[in-house]
Order: C-alpha cells, then sequence, then structure tokens
C-alpha cells in the first residue's frame, strides 16, 4: 500500500498581499499526476488546508476541484483530511456527506465523549487501512477529558485525546495492515538540530511529545511545521512541510511530499519506507542581494540588470537595504530600478546591524511565522517592544483580557 502525506497547503492564502491561487493550482496540478503516476493508494492532508477559517470562495472551488479531477484519473483513490488551527471545523465538516460519495474523509473535531468519529476504517484496493484522524486539539475540544485531574495541563489533556482514540483504533485495527495516526500540532523532538532556523521552536506554545502517538502506529503523519522533518529521530514520524514557500527564509529549501510504502516482510512484520518527492515551484523567490546589504546605488544596478529566470509565474522579489541608509527617495529609487521587472515586489527590508534581538527578529522574519505563535508569546513580545512600556512588567489584566478575546472567539468558532 502507498501512502502519499502531505499538508498545510493553506489554500486562499495572500503572500505579501499577491494572490497565491495559481501557485497552488500548480500544485494541485503536480499532486494528481503525482498520485497516478505513483499509483498512490491513500491520500493525507494533515490539516490547514485553507489559510483562514473563512477562506475565499475561489479556495474551496480548488479544493473540491481537486478532488473531483483527482477520482476522475485515480477512482480507488482514497482521501483523508484532517482540519488545522487555520481551518474552521464546522466549514470543513459542512461538506462531510458530499465528499464521502468521493470516498474522501473529513475529520474537523474531536470529542471526546465519541473518540470513534476519529478512527477510520479504510479499505484501499491494497487492503485495509486503519487511521487515526486526529485534526488539531483547541482547548475547547479537550476540556471534556476529566478523568484527568482537571488542572491538568494542555499537554496531558492532548496525550488523553489520542490514547482515546488509539485504543479504539487498535482494537478495530487488522494484524498486518498499516495503523496511521494524522495530527496537527507541534511535536517535541523535531528535527531542529539540522535546520538551520531554529524559529521552528515555537515560543510559549507546549510542544507535545512524541509519546502520545503510541507505540502501534506504523506511519505517523503530521501538519503545523512548515519544514519537512522526522520527529523524535523517528524514521516513521514526519512532517511533510508546506507545499508552497511560506516565507523568503525558505528560498533555498525544497518543499515536498512524502511517500510511505507498507509492504510485507518475510518474517509478517509491516514495513514502512518513507521517501520525498520535491515539488516543482512554479514562482521564484528571489532576495536581492543575497548575502549582506549593499549601499542603494549599487542595489539600484543590480535591480536593474537583473535577469529574471523564465518560469510559468512571475517570480516574488524582495530587497533588503541596510537601515542606515540615509537616502529618503530610497523607496522611489527601488521602483524606478524594477519598472518594466515581470516580478511581484514583496517590499523593502530595512536591515538592522545583528544585534542580541537576532532571535526575536528571525521569530518575526515575517508574518507566516508569527501565526504560529502562541497568543500570550505574541502579546509578551509585543509588550516588551514597545518603547512607552520599557522597564515596566506587563500587567495581569492584559492577560486575562487576552483570556477572555480568546475565549469568545473559541465560542464563535463553536456556533
Ligand atoms: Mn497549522
Amino acid at each position: 500500500m502507498k501512502v502519499l502525506h502531505t499538508s498545510d497547503w493553506h489554500l486562499g492564502q495572500l503572500f505579501y498581499q499577491h494572490t497565491r491561487e495559481k501557485e497552488h493550482q500548480a500544485f494541485l496540478t503536480w499532486l494528481t499526476n503525482t498520485l497516478l503516476a505513483e499509483h498512490i493508494d491513500l491520500l493525507l492532508v494533515a490539516g490547514d488546508i485553507y489559510h483562514t477559517a473563512t477562506p475565499p470562495a475561489s479556495a474551496e472551488n480548488q479544493l473540491y476541484q481537486f478532488i473531483k479531477t483527482t477520482k476522475q484519473h485515480c477512482p480507488d483513490l482514497h482521501i483523508v483530511i484532517i482540519a488545522g488551527n487555520h481551518d474552521s471545523a464546522n466549514r470543513i465538516m459542512a461538506a462531510k456527506p458530499l465528499l464521502a460519495q468521493f470516498d474522501t474523509h473529513v475529520v474537523g473535531r474531536f470529542d471526546a465523549n465519541h473518540p470513534e468519529n476519529v478512527v477510520l476504517s479504510i479499505t484501499t484496493n491494497k487492503g485495509p487501512a486503519t487511521v487515526v484522524a486526529m485534526p488539531f486539539l483547541r482547548t475547547s475540544d479537550i476540556q471534556l477529558i476529566t478523568n484527568t485531574d482537571n488542572t491538568s495541563s494542555y499537554n496531558v489533556k492532548i496525550a488523553e485525546a489520542y490514547q482515546r482514540a488509539l485504543d479504539i483504533a487498535t482494537q478495530q485495527h487488522q494484524a498486518d495492515s498499516p495503523l496511521i495516526v494524522m495530527g496537527h500540532l507541534h511535536a517535541k523532538g523535531g528535527d531542529i538540530s539540522t535546520d538551520s532556523e531554529r524559529n521552528l521552536v515555537i515560543g510559549g506554545e507546549d510542544a507535545i511529545s512524541a509519546n502520545v502517538f503510541g507505540k502501534q502506529a506504523d506511519y505517523v503523519a503530521l501538519g503545523h511545521l512548515h519544514k519537512a522533518q522526522k520527529v523524535a529521530k523517528s524514521e516513521h514520524i514526519r512532517y511533510c512541510g508546506t507545499p508552497l514557500p511560506m516565507s523568503f527564509s525558505e528560498r533555498n529549501y525544497q518543499h515536498q511530499v512524502l511517500i510511505a510504502e507498507f509492504s510485507q516482510q518475510v518474517d509478517g512484520t509491516l514495513n514502512c519506507a518513507v521517501k520525498p518527492l520535491y515539488i516543482p515551484r512554479p514562482a521564484p523567490i528571489l532576495m536581492l542581494p543575497e548575502g549582506d546589504c549593499v549601499p542603494l546605488a549599487q542595489l539600484c544596478e543590480q535591480l536593474s540588470a537583473l535577469q529574471l529566470p523564465t518560469t510559468e509565474l512571475a517570480p516574488y522579489l524582495r530587497v533588503k537595504l541596510h537601515a542606515s541608509e540615509t537616502d529618503t527617495t530610497f523607496r522611489e529609487q527601488i521602483e524606478n530600478a524594477l519598472e518594466a521587472k515581470a516580478v511581484r515586489f514583496c517590499g523593502i527590508e530595512r536591515v538592522r546591524q545583528t544585534n542580541n534581538e537576532s532571535n526575536n527578529n528571525a521569530v518575526f522574519e515575517d508574518l507566516s511565522q508569527v501565526e504560529m505563535l502562541n497568543p500570550h508569546t505574541l502579546l509578551a513580545q509585543a509588550f516588551a517592544a514597545n518603547k512607552d512600556m520599557a522597564g515596566t512588567v506587563m500587567p495581569e489584566q492584559l492577560t486575562s483580557l487576552l483570556n477572555n478575546v480568546i475565549a469568545e472567539l473559541e465560542e464563535q468558532e463553536q456556533q
């Protein structure tokens, strides 16, 4: 049995105000072709299908069109989609009865009293598979878990949620067939030593131990972190990462999907071999200059002389300029140098002398990463960065006001 694992499509996302619809379409078309060429039996989409809880109609249309087209090409394919933190659980679930007609299983929310709802028994052409399709768990989803101490942390409740689903899955599961766990969360023990960007250690939000996925799982398909990586050095616990670059810091990184192939070994045990498949990038991501900042005049020369790669879609371009550059007409000069260049301009980054703040700056390098921060961390950092508040301690009241806002939003989301 062959499984393709992808996540974090963020359909409907704007990249520095530019629509990504054509990039998403290029990816989806590539994915359909890949599913066909690789003879995939099961497609797993591990959350953050959409970029927001209220995506544009074009993004929803894109998902449905993808499912329809793919099923025409690969009639035996099964698809499992879970909701991520960016998705609205309700919106995802609304199409459930219709999508079922296309062998597409969607799971928007975990109900602690009905953990069986996230356990799917799927029969592919190559045999059965059991999938624990655990969506992103909001605090409100797990507060019903009462057999743990009421003061139990978020982590303990998350572990209990997975345990309840795994108990059912192991009962239903047929020996010798794959048991797959899906999740959308920040798992501890990500392969960050080889990741030059430590900013994926997301401030504040507690990372969850990889133990929650159980020992029985043959493959764990995760979403939420934007770069592909193994978790806790396990070959079979993986993030596949986002298919499109989410920031300029990802310009030299190869985005991918993962293929997990299950095969029976001579001794009867199940083997799972995982390999990445790299996704072509239809719109290049360019940063100028690539290295250190250069004086404005030199930058403008470089821009005028810029030879653009011939690609399907116009490249994104962002320029870097040192903050000490005093010429106030820099914007105009840069825009003039870029005139008649077929690029999608993504602004000018003013670079300060590297200092001790560099760690924080890395987190804030672009908005896609800010979105991954825990709201409380974000508030604390914003407070600390506010000059008027220098030297003062953040008042308790601010924290409780934020809690109220979050609670209200979660309530709205429930409706
Ligand atoms: Mn996410």
